[in-house]
C-alpha cells in the first residue's frame, strides 16, 4: 500500500478526461487499494484517480461514519433519478479548505464495476449521491468551483496560488 500524492486546484492535470479501465487486473486493484490508503489519510469521503494524477475512471468512496466501508466505482455511469435538485455544502481534497453549497440531483442511479471487476448498481441519494456525482466530474475534468460564479472561482485560485507560492518560500 501507498499514500499517493493529491493534486490540487488550479493544477491543469485536474482537467484532463479519464480514460475507461479495459480490464480490473492486479495494476488497477493497487491503484484501488493506494486510493483508499490515500483517502483515508486525508480523511476524505472520495477520490477519484484524477485527483491521484491518474486518469482512468476508477473511484474510491467512503461516506459511513466509522470509516470502514470503502466504495469502489470502476467505469462508473450515473443517471439521476428524477428532477429533484438539493444544495449540499461540499468540499475537495483538492481544493482545501474551501466550501461552498453545491446544488445536484437528489437521486441518482449508479452502475459500475467493483474492486473484483463485477458490475454492481445501486440507488443512492442526499450525501452518496452528492459524492457520486462530485466524483464523477472529477473524472470528467469538472471541479466544484466550475458552479460558482467566475468572480468566486477566481478569488479561490487566487488564494490557492498564494498558498502554492507560501508553501514553495517556506
Ligand atoms: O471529502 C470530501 N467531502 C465531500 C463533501 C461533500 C460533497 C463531496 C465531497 S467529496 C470530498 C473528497 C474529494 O475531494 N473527492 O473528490
Ligand atoms: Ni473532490
Amino acid at each position: 500500500m501507498a499514500k499517493l500524492p493529491i493534486l490540487e486546484f488550479p493544477d491543469p492535470r485536474l482537467r484532463k478526461r479519464a480514460a475507461a479501465v479495459e480490464t480490473v487486473d492486479d495494476e488497477v486493484r493497487q491503484l484501488v487499494d493506494d486510493m483508499i490508503e490515500t483517502m483515508y489519510d486525508a480523511s476524505g469521503i472520495g477520490l477519484a484517480a484524477t485527483q491521484v494524477d491518474i486518469h482512468r475512471r476508477v473511484v474510491v468512496m467512503d461516506v459511513s461514519d466509522n470509516k470502514s466501508s470503502p466504495l469502489v466505482l470502476i467505469n462508473p455511469e450515473i443517471t439521476p433519478i428524477g428532477d429533484e435538485r438539493e444544495p449540499m455544502q461540499e468540499g475537495c481534497l483538492s481544493i482545501p479548505e474551501f466550501y461552498a453549497d453545491i446544488p445536484r440531483a437528489l437521486k441518482v442511479h449508479l452502475e459500475a464495476l467493483g474492486r473484483d471487476g463485477r458490475p454492481y448498481e445501486l440507488e443512492a441519494e442526499g450525501l452518496l449521491a452528492h459524492c457520486i456525482q462530485h466524483e464523477h466530474d472529477h473524472l470528467e475534468g469538472i471541479l466544484f468551483v466550475d458552479y460558482l460564479s467566475a468572480l468566486k472561482r477566481d478569488r479561490i485560485q487566487k488564494k490557492m496560488q498564494k498558498r502554492h507560492k507560501q508553501m514553495q518560500d517556506a
